[in-house]
């Protein structure tokens, strides 16, 4: 088989890059792993940056997400009992959307389907062959029988526990990494959501985030010890731990009710680099993880994603392979800044065990500021809508 892309990785990164170039008449065929259910399946991201929705749109892909999904004009930051809202529209004319990734990857997979793309799913033991000279190629198993797919370029986006970024060999490529000593634990409840936007809670007995997915679908993660367990949680213990993390006023009006899906995540931060080497393009979490405080992974794939598919239209069309030679340098610049917010928030608002009563004072600290100065917002606001691609 033959294509002009193999795009590794049936998840947001590689759908979206599959419809951009299906819309631009490249070919390209997804090798995923699993099946479009078992995909479906994970809980994942909940905020789309403008230039996701743009991209979307750009795809062909938005009618349901424009029609189903909500603007939020702000977050709310509260410490304790003290919250003050950051308002993005106020301070940048910005917006953000709230739309859970499982619908967005529902979507990408039901125009994929449509346009007659090729998607392998189950495909098992893919192998990348040739990325550093000018014949690639991509073998897998399906139902026990390899098979080979010829392509100019390979595009990772088999996220960061896939095969694209070892293949880079270890010689070329510096991996950078801090995991955080603690989870996020968190619940999907048929329930109206607590506030009309989300709140980012700070406090003695750890993190909370307060969050939805629509009318009556909230979404709610607190901080967790590592060595928890779902199983360790039931939805008593979960309302109550949360109800004393989030300010009273919150917490009175709290509706709950018995989990639909419950699941821990680990935390960490994570950049490879480069992102290219040869003809093997890397995107999204194949390259980079940011603790979910940010909501920056999803939409620094997207960014992934739009410089990719630049420089593929760019070649295809006229030859010109700058913005894939630049491809690596432009997304990693966008990377370390979504990386540096997704830090400082996790770092503002997380209860870290070794933290000094002098730690706790810096942090406190560094919450009135925020709260107090227009300048402060102003940098939250900016990053958390999403920087400049
Ligand atoms: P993905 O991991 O989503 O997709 C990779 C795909 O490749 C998967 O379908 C996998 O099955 C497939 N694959 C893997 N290895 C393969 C192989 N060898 N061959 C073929 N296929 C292979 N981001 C936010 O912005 N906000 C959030 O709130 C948020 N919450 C998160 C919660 C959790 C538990 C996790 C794990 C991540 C969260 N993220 C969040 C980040 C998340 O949304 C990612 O950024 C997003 O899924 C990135 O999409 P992809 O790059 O497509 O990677
Ligand atoms: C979510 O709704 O899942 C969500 C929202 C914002 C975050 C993280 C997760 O920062």
């Amino acid at each position: 088989m033959k294509t002009q892309v193999a795009i590794i990785g049936g998840g947001p990164s590689g759908l979206l890059l599959g419809q951009l170039l299906h819309k631009q008449g490249i070919d390209a065929v997804v090798l995923e792993r699993k099946t479009r259910d078992y995909v479906l399946g994970r809980i994942r991201a909940g905020i789309l940056e403008t230039g996701l929705v743009d991209l979307m749109r750009r795809a062909g892909v938005s009618e349901r997400m424009d029609r189903e999904s909500f603007v939020h004009d702000g977050t709310v930051i509260s410490s304790g009992d003290v919250q003050f809202e950051i308002n993005f529209k106020e301070l940048t004319g910005q917006h953000v959307v709230v739309y859970g990734q499982t619908e967005l990857t529902r979507d990408l997979y039901d125009a994929r389907e449509a346009s007659g793309a090729q998607t392998v799913f189950n495909a098992e033991n893919v192998q990348i062959h040739g990325a550093d000279n000018d014949t690639p190629y991509v073998t897998y198993d399906v139902e026990g029988n390899q098979q080979r797919l010829d392509c100019d370029y390979v595009a990772g986006c088999d996220g960061f526990h896939g095969v694209s970024r070892k293949t880079i060999p270890e010689t070329i490529r510096n991996d950078y990494e801090k995991v955080y000593p603690f989870g996020w634990l968190g619940i999907l409840s048929e329930t109206p959501p607590v506030h009309e936007e989300l709140i980012y809670a700070n406090s003695d007995r750890g993190f909370a985030l307060c969050s939805m997915r629509n009318d009556n679908l909230s979404r709610y993660y607190i901080q967790c010890s590592l060595t928890d367990s779902p199983e360790d949680w039931s939805d008593e213990a979960f309302w109550d731990e949360l109800k004393r993390r989030i300010p009273a006023e919150m917490a009175d009006k709290l509706v709950t009710g018995p989990s639909i899906e419950k699941s821990i995540a680990p935390l960490r931060s994570f950049v490879t680099e480069p992102m290219r080497w040869g003809r093997l393009f890397l995107c999204g979490d194949a390259a980079h993880i940011v603790p979910p405080t940010g909501a920056k992974g999803l939409n620094t794939a997207a960014s992934d994603i739009h410089y990719l598919f630049e420089g593929l239209r760019q070649f295809y069309s006229n030859g010109d392979a700058t913005g894939l030679d630049t491809y690596s340098e432009r997304a990693l610049a966008r990377i370390w800044k979504a990386e540096r917010f997704s830090w400082w928030m996790t770092n503002l608002l997380h209860r870290f065990p070794e933290q000094s009563g002098f730690d706790l004072k810096m942090q406190r600290a560094e919450i009135e500021f925020l709260r107090s100065n227009r300048e402060a917002q102003m940098v939250l606001a900016q990053n958390y809508v999403g920087l400049p691609y």
